[in-house]
């Protein structure tokens, strides 16, 4: 039996008028670790209060399941935040906007074009492997010196959106790279924290400096999206789809000329939310993930042993991999999962919220809260699991993949599931088999091991680090 057929009430933390919860909430961990720490007082599922809104938690696999995917329509919703509000034009984008028509058109469409440009043809394939071939070229000419890859990387995963979203794609040192690079690290770290600390809205108690901060920073990204909008309209073509923004472009100009589709909303804000998403989610998950990575490699050098065995017997040295290598590669899959388990790029999901009553529990407007966090770090269902064991996705013999457990999301799931989870899959692990065949990657001399905590956002960075990637014997010709 689901929590949701229960004519009880989750426990409630304590709570008072207007602040709700707030004299609970104090905590000096992050809100993911804190809320699966009150599991130990409260249980798996409670309740608390965020200023005037009702919020219950959730910490299993269980109950996840039955909001995201056996009542998945009931909790599609999304609640509106100041600062979401600010980056998304009050929410006229897909991961931010609430549950409408407008939104479920805009999702299709997406996920259409997305099927279009990148799952379903080669040439996606290509722009990563492009890619990944001029980032460890970088690495080769700053051998063993320390470097601090995360430009390259971002640079790296910003081209594969770019080439998606724009048919375009950034040199080093691009000023407009730059740029970006700062204005989305200011987004990341100001927007949506206010949906788990927003308790005076009307007076935007929010503080004042971060606002400011989103604030400029959304109009440099604003900027940005409007120019490469403003160049595919001047250059746009009734035959031709090159990209993201022209099949958005397409499908307006169409649906402009077809009474049946008029008021699906594809205003020009709502065309450029949703590319300011994809374009958004793109860079920061995978670049995100790929950080994760290089952490926990250097932290566990005979993990990065045994997959360069693993890429040594499969590929070689001669050739580089390709996409049709992922079922050969099962230890590089095993680690790439184990990764987004114990980082999980989103910890506590987007917040989802119910859109109507629900049995006898759950109100409308309520908002729930998915701790990711306590799914993948769940004890019942993991065997320590706190430590990085990319075996726990192999079978005994290590030849086959499997799930020890059902309590792993790290893309969520159903209506609201990640439109990005096979793009960003394909990403990794070509990136990750290209910069693997050819360094070795470790801590620089007199450089301490990168911290394993992570800075908690709207996405769950890793901290700053330095690496030095070593050039393997006999893959100079590659
Ligand atoms: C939503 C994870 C990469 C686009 C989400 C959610 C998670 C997630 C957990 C929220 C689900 C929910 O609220 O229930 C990840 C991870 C990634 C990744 C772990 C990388 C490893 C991407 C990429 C794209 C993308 C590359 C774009 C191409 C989106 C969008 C949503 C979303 C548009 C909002 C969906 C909605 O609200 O309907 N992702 N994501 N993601 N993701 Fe990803
Ligand atoms: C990242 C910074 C960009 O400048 C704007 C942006 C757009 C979409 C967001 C993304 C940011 C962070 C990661 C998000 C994504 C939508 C879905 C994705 C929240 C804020 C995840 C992991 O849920």
């Amino acid at each position: 039996q689901g929590f949701l057929a229960d004519d009880r009430s989750p426990p409630s933390l304590p709570s008072l008028p207007i602040i709700g919860s707030l004299l609970s909430l104090k905590s000096d961990s992050p809100p993911h670790v804190f809320f699966q720490q009150l599991q130990k007082k409260y249980g798996d599922i409670y309740s608390l209060m965020m200023g005037s809104h009702k919020v219950i938690i959730i910490n299993n696999h269980h109950h996840a399941k039955e909001v995201l995917l056996k009542k998945g329509k009931t909790f599609a919703g999304r609640p509106r935040t100041v600062t979401t509000d600010i980056l998304t034009r009050d929410g006229k984008d897909i991961a931010f906007a609430d549950y409408s028509a407008t939104w479920r058109f805009h999702r299709k469409m997406v996920h259409g074009a997305l099927c279009m440009f990148g799952e379903g043809t080669a040439s996606i394939e290509k722009i990563i492997c492009r890619e990944a071939s001029s980032m460890c070229e970088i690495l080769t000419n700053l051998q063993s010196t320390a470097v601090d890859m995360a430009p390259e990387l971002t640079r790296a995963v910003t081209n594969v959106v770019c080439a998606l979203c724009f048919s375009s794609s950034y040199k080093r040192g691009d000023p407009e790279f730059e740029a970006m690079l700062q204005y989305s690290q200011g987004i990341v770290d100001t927007v949506a924290k206010d949906s788990l600390v927003d308790i005076f809205p009307w007076l935007q108690m929010f503080p004042n400096e971060d606002l400011r901060i989103l604030k400029r920073c959304v109009s440099i990204r604003d900027k940005l999206l409007q120019k490469k909008y403003e160049e595919h309209k001047a250059d746009y073509s009734d035959n031709i789809q090159r990209d993201l923004l022209d099949v958005l472009l397409h499908t307006k100009r169409r649906s402009e000329n077809n009474a049946s589709t008029q008021g699906v909303g594809l205003t020009d804000d709502h065309l450029l939310m949703t590319v300011g998403d994809i374009f958004g989610a793109g860079v920061e998950t995978t670049t995100t993930v790929l950080k994760w990575s290089i952490v926990y490699l250097i932290h566990h050098p005979q993990v990065q042993k045994k997959i360069q065995e693993e890429l040594d017997s499969k590929i070689g040295r001669d050739r580089h991999p390709l996409l049709s290598d992922r079922g050969n590669l099962p230890y590089l899959e095993a680690t790439i999962r184990e990764v987004l388990r114990i980082r999980p790029v989103s910890p506590l999901l987007i917040p989802h919220v119910a859109l109507s009553n629900c049995e006898y529990t759950v109100q409308k407007g309520t908002r729930v809260i998915v701790n990711l966090w306590s799914l993948h770090h769940d004890e019942k269902e993991w065997k320590k699991p706190e430590l990085f064991i990319p075996e726990r996705f192999l079978d005994e013999e290590g030849n086959s993949l499997c799930y020890p457990t059902p309590s792993y999301l790290p893309f969520g799931a159903g209506v609201r599931v990640c439109l990005g989870e096979a793009l960003a899959k394909m990403e990794l692990f070509l990136f990750l088999s290209w910069t693997l065949q050819r360094f070795t990657l470790g801590v620089p001399t007199g450089q301490p091991l990168p911290d394993l905590h992570g800075k908690f956002g709207v996405v769950l960075q890793p901290q700053k680090y330095k690496v030095d990637a070593k050039l393997r014997p006999d893959v100079y010709g590659l």
